[in-house]
């Protein structure tokens, strides 16, 4: 490690004084005019988890559905997955040293991890839109270079493009290939797949009106179109053509505020779906008749695969073990629904895709969705290699029903949650049961919920236990809380610190509106 060069670039890249970030749910994220350092640092980061790894890892800059002005960047690690705790621990050290510690830190971080630092390094790199992206990545590129890592810059990506590239890159392509022209041919081709088979093909080519939240979605989907245009015509909306990116559009916007987003004209009964900044969320909505908005959430979501699922599996006579995993932000109905109604386990996590995703693994087939409309579907390889050779050996509707199954583990991004990919999945789903979004809505009611954000002067102050269901700390919380639920009907109330924002987020379900409204907002003077 040429630790003279590392001195000579970080000054560079200089660190604001007295600027603390912390490696959060989803990487670093503030303000894009005080993450250059951290760029910086995070390319020399990659590179030792490169090495130590002896695998591709990948980096994305983005910040995903936050404000234009704020960016962010997280590490992918070798099978597409989030960063190892471990190494969010070193980025977070590495991010906060002072420039004549880097050094020091650098060479605690190699020796605690047994880096060997004879091996090569190898870095693939991704970023969204936003103005500052562009420069930023630069930044990162150069942290690997210094620390003489090589690398292959994307350019513009989906974050779950880039996972996608990194998990091919790291099994020899057995995954797919690792191009952007790969990722569109491996899923179009399983859609397509779907939508052929014949006794379930419901009502020829469809259309579906997408927001893209002004953000790289809208690039990638326009860029993949033609690959599945037969079967299912996309109209963009907010493609960033016009309007700022996330700004009142967006998957984000739509499920915190409960309405449809900008620039959308919405008929009624008319599918509608939103991305968020960097397509790894989708929420679908319509407006029915009488001008009434409703949202199907990543809750809802996952109700509809799991059911899909659950008939697939019955046709081809399979017992494999399936499993939900939600968090607290699930809605209780849909809780209750997949419990009772579905009869499938149901697991509950904290915040994070990197939890969900953790606990997925444990299944053959472990369905993963967050409210917000960020999930995917994980199957195990014994599943897989099951279902191929179902699909082989099977006859009848047996084997089209393996052969469905097939090409569902070929469209779910099995890295991470992925809007375009999940956004297939739902349209196949949609068409081969024939159903409408009005009745996929009507598969459970929400119970009426309300989330708010709270400005504290110090949010760490709160701790959670439980999935993050029962605050621990400061003391009273949870019975102040526990006292505030008792006042209303179906209720249910939790607060925790966020973990990619400087707030505290409250969350409250009851049987009204103006009760879930009024909870929320009573939880929130507590928490002062
Ligand atoms: P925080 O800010 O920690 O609540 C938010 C989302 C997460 C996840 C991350 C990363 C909610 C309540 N929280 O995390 O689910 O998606 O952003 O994007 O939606
Ligand atoms: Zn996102």
């Amino acid at each position: 490690m040429d630790l003279d060069a590392i001195t000579k670039y970080s000054t560079l890249h200089a660190k604001p004084n007295g600027l603390l970030l912390q490696y959060g749910t989803a990487g670093f994220r503030t303000k894009a005019e005080h993450l250059d350092h951290v760029m910086f640092r995070m390319g020399l980061l990659a590179a030792l988890r490169s090495r130590q790894t002896k695998s591709t890892i990948g980096i994305m800059v983005t910040a995903s559905h936050n404000p234009e002005e704020d960016n962010g960047v997280k590490l992918v690690d070798p099978l597409g997955e989030m960063l190892a705790p471990t190494w969010e621990e070193h980025a977070t050290c590495l991010a906060n040293v002072e420039e004549q510690d880097m050094q020091r830190a650098l060479t605690d971080i190699s020796e605690k991890e047994a880096v060997d630092l004879l091996q090569d390094a190898f870095v693939v790199i991704g970023r969204d839109t936003r103005p500052s992206s562009e420069k930023l990545s630069q930044s990162v590129i150069h942290g690997v270079t210094v620390l003489g890592g090589q690398f292959h810059d994307y350019g513009l990506l989906t974050t779950p493009q880039l996972h996608y590239m990194v998990y091919c890159r790291n099994t020899n392509g057995q995954y797919g290939q690792a191009t952007v022209e790969g990722y569109y041919q491996k899923h179009a081709k399983a859609f397509v797949g779907l939508t052929k088979q014949a006794s379930y093909t419901g009502d020829g080519c469809r259309t579906l009106k997408v927001d893209c939240a002004n953000g790289v979605g809208a690039l990638k989907l326009r860029e993949m179109e033609h690959y599945f245009s037969p079967e299912l015509s996309v109209l963009l909306c907010n493609d960033g053509t016009k309007g700022k990116l996330n700004h009142l559009c967006g998957a984000d916007f739509v499920k915190s505020h409960q309405q449809p987003p900008e620039g959308m004209e919405m008929k009624p009964n008319e599918r509608c779906c939103s991305f968020d900044g960097d397509a790894d969320r989708i929420v679908y909505y319509y407006r029915d008749a009488d001008g009434h908005f409703h949202l199907i959430d990543g809750d809802k979501i996952a109700t509809l695969i799991s059911s899909f699922l659950k008939e697939l599996l019955l046709e081809i006579g399979e017992d494999l073990k399936v499993g939900v995993i939600q968090t607290a932000y699930a809605n209780g109905s849909s809780t209750r629904y997949l419990e009772e109604v579905m009869k499938v386990p149901v697991y509950c996590t904290k915040t994070g895709v990197k939890h969900l995703h953790h606990k997925a693994q444990e299944f053959d087939i472990g369905i993963y969705f967050e409210a917000n409309g960020h999930g995917t579907v994980l199957f195990s390889k014994v599943a897989e290699m099951k279902i191929r050779q179902l699909a082989q050996e099977l006859e009848g509707n047996k084997r089209k029903a393996a052969q469905i199954l097939e090409n569902i583990i070929d469209l779910f991004n099995q890295a991470i949650g992925d809007a375009i990919s999940d956004m297939l999945v739902i349209e196949a789903i949609l068409a081969l049961k024939g159903m409408t979004v009005q009745q996929w809505d009507a598969l459970y009611t929400d119970i009426p919920n309300r989330q708010l954000k709270v400005k504290v002067a110090d949010r760490q102050v709160i701790s959670t236990t439980d999935a993050e269901r029962q605050a621990l700390t400061p003391p009273g919380l949870q019975d102040a809380i526990d006292g505030l639920v008792k006042k209303y009907r179906l209720s249910r109330a939790f607060v925790r610190p966020s973990g990619t924002e400087d707030v505290v987020r409250v969350y409250a379900e009851a049987d009204s509106q103006e009760s879930a409204d009024s909870l929320a907002h009573e939880v929130s003077l507590a928490v002062f």
